[in-house]
């Protein structure tokens, strides 16, 4: 067990600030890895939703036997934007010839949008293919129905692409409150306002449902409409709820929703920040009285360091990306799971996380500070180290071995976001006008390409 005084004697910012990096040099280590990893993807895993990297193999991540190119789907604008422009087209000819949507099998609503629409919809805004575009009104055309069949609007966690069944109403913010960007998007371009309208209802019924601390539970019912348990949650269950809020304001200017944002910022900042040995972090609290439930805090929480800075309260951003910087020093892996009071691992095996080089680049869009491109570098160094397999990237079984030791799963948001998020940072990248760079929560760039 690592003390508190040795942690707390780790200067958080200590060589990692100034250090001469040749930016260009990283960025082009960061596409020929990507480039590495696709090849293998393309010869082990075609058309499968995700690699196995350590064993050549592949699986499914929606329906099983059912493979939807998940990987595929998600790599699309990372490859544009990376000017990978053969690999982009290999990837835009398997949608085209072999993306079909009309299967009798069960879909998590809530991953299918943030990857599949998401990524669809932004594949078209590189391109402008049209296919690309039809492809995922279809696909959400489907979604919808998890919407409809509630009667208070709030989607069913799966739904049947072919028959438009649901199951599963015991459901959570993040899963019900995650739509709004991607189908914004998708209906400005369709000239279709249901969409949006849907997304945003699922919304307001649960911040009507605020305790008088401003708070939400994280758990709701899509039957009852009330919430099913106590607990206020910043990151799982809840996340990208918050993150939509803003960036439904920032895509479409919706002013209720930035009103949304800042309230629930506020009431988070007031009621569910708490301090451990000098450090901040947002564990779980009863969203009635804003007592503590729990010691957990998961690296998901880290994108809220970004969305702080983006609401304006970037003091407050960096603070809490601090106290990730030291899960980073420490463990050279931030751990999926943390004891806030502790500052130990709760859980040993990690899922090959992109939250915080998020947090880092939402920052440095703000400030263009070098230091959030040097914790990036840091990220991506040690994920280089510790998850390169013999095909691809890898989360891991143990980070607390040494070496650590490999799982033998990528997964599918990978090719979306942490590699995206080092390019974007590192790159310059020439294909985004970075004043208007709008991301979804898997990454999928909704605004800002240059074509
Ligand atoms: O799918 C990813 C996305 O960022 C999200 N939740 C977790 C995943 C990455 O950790 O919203």
């Amino acid at each position: 067990m690592i003390s508190a005084a040795a942690i707390a004697a780790t200067p958080v910012w200590a060589g990692q600030v100034g250090n001469g990096e040749d930016w260009a040099a990283l960025a082009q280590d960061v596409r020929s890895e990507f480039q590495w990893a696709w090849r293998n993807y393309r010869q082990k895993a075609w058309g499968r939703d995700e690699i196995n990297p350590v064993s050549g193999t592949a699986q499914s991540f929606f329906i099983e036997g059912h493979d939807l190119g998940l990987s595929l789907v998600e790599a699309l604008d990372t490859l544009w934007m990376m000017e990978l422009d053969e690999e982009f087209q290999q990837g835009v000819d398997w949608v085209k010839s072999s993306l079909d949507f009309d299967i009798d099998g069960e879909s998590q609503v809530f991953e299918t949008n943030i990857r599949l629409v998401g990524g669809l919809v932004s594949a078209h805004l590189a391109c402008g293919d049209p296919v690309l575009l039809e492809k995922a009104k279809d696909l959400a055309d489907r979604l919808m129905k998890a919407f409809a069949a509630s009667p208070h609007g709030l989607p069913y966690r799966y739904v049947n692409l072919k028959t438009g069944a649901v199951r599963d109403p015991e459901t959570n913010l993040a899963e019900i409150g995650t739509y709004a960007t991607e189908f914004g998007v998708l209906g400005q371009l369709v000239g279709d306002d249901r969409y949006y309208a849907a997304a945003k209802r699922a919304m307001k019924h649960a911040l009507d449902r605020r305790s008088n601390l401003g708070l939400m539970a994280a758990n709701i019912h899509a039957e009852t409409g009330e919430f099913t348990s106590r607990n206020a949650s910043i990151d799982v269950y809840a996340d990208s709820f918050y993150e939509y809020l803003w960036d439904s304001w920032e895509l479409f200017g919706d002013a209720e929703m930035k009103a949304w944002a800042e309230q629930t910022m506020g009431a988070i900042l007031k009621h569910q920040a708490k301090r451990y040995d000098g450090r901040l972090w947002f564990p779980m609290v009863d969203f009635e009285t804003g007592e503590a439930t729990g010691a957990a805090q998961t690296e998901l929480g880290a994108y809220l360091a970004g969305l702080l800075g983006q609401v304006g309260k970037r003091a407050e951003g960096d603070d809490f990306l601090a106290s990730y910087t030291e899960m980073q020093q420490v463990w050279a892996i931030i751990p999926e799971s943390i004891d806030v009071t502790t500052r130990q691992p709760r859980t040993k095996r990690t899922g090959l996380r992109p939250e915080y080089p998020d947090a880092c680049l939402n920052l440095w869009l703000g400030d263009r500070d070098d230091r959030y491109r040097a914790l990036s570098a840091v990220h991506y160094r040690n994920m280089k180290t510790t998850s390169r397999a013999a095909y691809g990237y890898t989360a891991l079984a143990d980070i607390t071995t040494r070496p650590m030791t490999q799982g033998d799963n990528c997964p599918g948001y990978w090719w979306s976001e942490q590699m995206k998020y080092y390019w974007l940072l590192f790159s310059d990248c020439r294909r985004v006008d970075y004043s208007r760079l709008q991301l979804s929560t898997e990454a999928n760039v909704l605004r800002g390409f240059v074509r």
